[in-house]
């Protein structure tokens, strides 16, 4: 294939040209978010968006990079950020990395024996996710998250267990400030 160049608009964090979007909102993933009584007064009020992620189209094979820009709005769910989904990868000895454009948040990393790590994400942090650790990303800040994420094109996407489970952390506020908390709903044991 020919070798072509994406554009990023560093305050949006869209892409030209794009050819794939994907729009979360919170109906697409309101069970994940601990407050159920505030989701459910969001979801009434509207169903905000949660995030977008601009997707620069590759094959899905061995050798290509799959690549994209990630933005999450600022907000929360009760006292709970705005977040990613978050993933395992389907081949999950691939890694990713995530180079932070704008805005403030929190990689939240999870090993299959449910240990979590988090890293900060701020203008000009490239996140390493080696592989076999699953990852979300929090929006602690007042302005969109942007990011940039390149992974191999085979990787895919794996939620069953994140849907199923949730991280044994949650990012929420205190005293008006981003605090990493344990997950009280998370099985005991991992
Ligand atoms: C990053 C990458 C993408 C991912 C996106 C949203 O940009 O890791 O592969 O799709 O974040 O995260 P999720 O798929 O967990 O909703
Ligand atoms: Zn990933």
């Amino acid at each position: 294939m020919e070798p072509f160049n994406s554009y990023v608009d560093l305050l949006s964090g869209e892409v030209f040209p794009c050819r794939q979007v994907v729009v979360r909102r919170l109906s697409d993933m309101a069970r994940m978010f601990q407050d159920q009584q505030a989701a459910q007064k969001l979801l009434q009020e509207g169903n905000p968006v949660i995030y977008r992620v601009f997707n620069v189209v590759v094959p899905e094979e061995y050798g290509h990079l799959q690549h994209c820009i990630s933005v999450i709005f600022p907000g929360k769910v009760g006292q709970e950020y705005f977040m990613t989904k978050g993933h395992f990868h389907a081949r999950k000895d691939t890694a990713e990395v995530y180079l932070t454009l704008r805005g403030n948040g929190i990689l939240i990393l999870q090993n299959q024996r449910g240990e979590t790590r988090v890293l900060e994400m701020r203008p000009g942090s490239a996140s390493y996710i080696p592989p076999f650790w699953a990852h979300r990303s929090v929006n602690v800040g007042k302005e969109p998250l942007v990011f940039f994420a390149v992974y191999p094109a085979e990787a895919g996407h794996d939620y069953e267990i994140i849907e199923k489970q949730g991280f044994a952390v949650s990012v929420i506020e205190h005293d008006g400030k981003p605090k990493v908390v344990a997950n009280p709903g998370y099985p005991k044991g991992g």
